[in-house]
């Protein structure tokens, strides 16, 4: 055995040698690791070896680039050398795979002449999530072998493929089945084999035949195109992805290799790839929480209750029997139980109708689902997560019921969106068990998971709460408790903005559309019509003393009834500005002696978002959350914040917090709302030329 560099090391197996990387904890592309496989090439065959085999120690093969790497100044060899080594070698290269084989990583493999896998690996090229396209040759190699369409998929959503589509594909030779060393012998009985057999030296490079089936077809990339335009609106990734792929189709594997250098550099030294690399590890920094140590012991979660089978309680329901944990759904009535379940059972259906989840697994996670109409069915479940109605003395009195039912241990959840998670904990006998789980609605859906601890929680609720969320595939943030947490307490403050400003001269339409051209889905007035606008309004009660009071009093309920801020076409449900509802805000204005005024499109972007960096500042202040990063990850992942601006303290930052003060103090001195106070640590980081995105408490 012969040590490379400090993460590649050389073996030998009789004539094959086996280039081996430990590079924890994901085997990545580091600098090291280029230096060490460029090594490994030419000491065996210096050596004499007759084929080599290039396999990872740890979790996985090689997960990507070094996504801390890129960016900034390029240290050690470039990727390429490496890559003509193996594709050019003079004896057989087989690439062994275990765990996830992903960009750089599987661009590497796609340098070998044969890959044998495991059967519990997956293969993607997930850069376009980095705001990147595959720079090591992936735009030219993969579709060589997936053919154009399928590698369309792939490099513009991401998605990993297991062993069974990429044997399909011939993305793989050999598919073995065991544990790492398992993979080891198989990999080195294909490399007897090759030089036993004189394997021919297969290069990826050099098939055509797929590539040239969509020659000159342009309908198929407009087609495609259209398909994803409206997810991926403003997003720069998805279309370099396309343009690499089109010169796949089109042209020979050298030129359309310079059509991928080029559109990589662009997107990687770009503002939108920054920001995502930075929601990557903003993400990851997410999980750890300082006070709480790595090794604190958790609650072994093997089943899980659901209170409530409405549409949250369904959705969060479907988390856990998504990933094999056995769900009790428990409601008051049977008829609102089997409304609830029916719910369930048509999302898995459309699910399966549209390919996402195989047939038979719409049967096997509704087996999992167990109905029931009676509370004392929780007293062994793990966890209860509680999703009833919004309402305290409710909540309280459920909490009271579940300390009794539930076994010692069980953690108590609930998925309160905004009410006071210690004075909910306080009923129980077991307040350090008390811990909120703030689901976002579709919550099958939805990635975020807020997460939030209590004056209590212990350690233990908490850390069984953060492996939990990974255990059900959401992005989990820790937050303290405060009125609506830390995402609905930011909203509340754009709200509060957007209603005065329509009632100054702005319409509903141009605050949707300036904050739609900012990057989110949908604005405020279009997101109340979706969600209903009489939430929460009462008829008995409404005293047109608001904006929205005065819609629902004239029977306009949202997109519901096809009438809200805007007018709704009942077959398409396209929106239109309603004359109607503007008269309606001016006569408001009026009676209120407001004078409407031209509103700039900027001021509306500005009085939107800086109250919000102004709440996140507090929030941080009061230590109401960990990171600014962490507030970052509540916006991108749970409310529309687009990646590519980073989330809202990140964005700040490449506003400059200076000028960010200088306009809220500005608007301090004209509007009225504490919410233009300046947060002081605001104040203090932009005197001392700090960031929100680094603040941590
Ligand atoms: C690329 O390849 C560009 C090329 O085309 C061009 C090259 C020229 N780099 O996610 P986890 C860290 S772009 C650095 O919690 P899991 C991560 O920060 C890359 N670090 O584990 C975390 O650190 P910590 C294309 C990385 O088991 C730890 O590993 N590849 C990288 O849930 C564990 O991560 C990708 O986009 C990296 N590439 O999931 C794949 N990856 O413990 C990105 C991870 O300190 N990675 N880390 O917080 C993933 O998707 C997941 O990490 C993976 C494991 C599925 C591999």
């Amino acid at each position: 055995m012969t040590v490379l560099t400090e993460s590649v090391r050389l073996e030998t197996e009789g004539d094959v040698a086996l280039i081996v990387i430990d590079n924890p904890p994901v085997n990545a592309l580091s600098w090291h690791v280029r230096q060490g496989l460029n090594d490994g090439f030419s000491q065996a065959i210096e050596n004499g070896a007759k084929a080599i085999v290039v396999i990872c120690d740890g979790r996985t093969f090689i997960a990507g680039a070094d996504i801390s790497e890129l960016g900034g100044k390029p240290k050690g060899p470039g990727l390429g050398k490496t890559q003509s080594s193996m594709e050019d070698s003079i004896v057989p290269v087989i690439a062994a795979i275990h765990g996830t084989a992903l960009g750089g990583g599987l661009e590497v493999a796609l340098c070998a002449h044969y890959r044998v896998a495991l059967d519990s690996a997956k293969f993607g090229l997930p850069e376009v999530n980095l705001g990147l396209l595959p720079g090591a040759g992936g735009t030219q190699r993969l579709p060589r072998l997936t053919g154009i369409p399928k590698a369309l998929e792939m490099m513009t959503s991401g998605r990993h493929i297991g062993t069974d589509e990429a044997l399909e594909c011939g993305l793989v030779d050999e598919v073995t089945s065991g544990d790492l060393a398992d993979l080891r012998t198989a990999a080195v009985a294909f490399a007897n084999r090759a030089i036993d057999e004189s394997m021919p030296l297969a290069r990826v490079r050099d098939r055509n035949d797929k590539v040239e089936q969509s020659r000159g077809d342009t309908e198929l990339f407009a087609n495609f195109r259209k398909s994803i335009a409206r997810k991926t609106r403003n997003f720069l990734a998805p279309e370099y992805n396309i343009q690499c792929l089109e010169a796949a189709a089109n042209l020979p594997f050298e030129e359309g290799i310079e059509v991928e250098a080029k559109l990589f550099l662009e997107v990687m030294t770009g503002p939108q790839s920054a920001a995502q690399r930075y929601q990557f590890f903003a993400q990851r920094a997410a999980n750890k929480i300082p006070d709480v140590p790595r090794d604190t012991p958790k609650v072994n979660i093997e089943s899980c209750g659901v209170l409530g089978a409405g549409t949250m309680g369904g959705g969060i329901a479907m988390n856990f029997a998504n990933v094999g944990i056995p769900v009790t759904i428990v409601e008051r009535s049977q008829e609102a139980l089997d409304k609830g379940l029916a719910v369930v059972l048509k999302n898995y259906e459309r699910s399966a109708s549209r390919g996402s989840i195989p047939p038979e697994a719409v049967a096997e996670r509704m087996g999992l689902i167990t109905g029931s109409t009676d509370k004392a069915d929780f007293a062994t479940c793990d966890i209860v997560i509680e999703a009833v109605f919004e309402d305290m003395d409710l909540k309280q009195s459920i909490f009271r019921e579940l300390d009794e039912i539930c076994k010692t241990g069980a953690i108590l959840a609930s998925n309160t969106s905004a009410l006071n998670l210690n004075e909910i904990a306080a009923v129980t006998s077991r307040p350090e068990s008390v811990i909120g789980l703030h689901f976002f609605s579709p919550a099958n859906v939805m990635k975020l998971l807020e997460i939030v601890r209590g004056d209590k929680t212990s350690d233990t609720t908490i850390a069984t709460s953060m492996a939990l969320a990974k255990r059900i595939n959401k992005i989990a943030a820790l937050v303290g408790v405060c009125r609506g947490f830390v995402g609905n307490r930011m909203l509340a403050r754009r709200g509060a903005e957007a209603e005065k400003m329509i009632l100054e001269g702005a319409t509903p339409a141009q605050v949707d559309r300036v904050l739609f051209e900012f990057g989110f889905p949908m604005g405020p007035f279009a997101m109340s019509d979706m969600a209903g606008l009489d939430i929460g309004w009462n008829e008995k009660t409404s005293s047109s003393s608001n904006i929205r009071d005065l819609l629902c009093e004239s029977g306009r309920r949202g997109q519901k009834n096809g009438r809200g801020y805007y007018t709704y076409d009942a077959e398409t449900r396209a929106s239109t500005p309603d004359p109607e509802v503007e008269q309606i805000i001016k006569d408001f204005a009026a009676a209120k002696g407001i004078e409407q005024r031209e509103v700039s499109d900027q001021e509306v972007l500005e009085r939107c978002l800086y109250p919000m960096i102004n709440e996140g500042a507090k929030i941080l202040e009061e230590g109401m959350a960990i990171r600014g990063s962490d507030v970052d990850v509540i916006w991108v992942n749970g409310y529309g914040w687009p990646a590519y601006h980073g989330g809202p303290m990140y964005w700040a930052d490449t506003v400059g917090l200076d000028e960010l003060l200088g306009k809220i103090k500005g608007y301090a001195n004209t509007l009225d709302g504490a919410h233009w106070q300046p947060s002081a640590l605001l104040e203090r980081l932009a005197s001392e030329g700090g960031q929100l995105q680094t603040f941590t408490n």
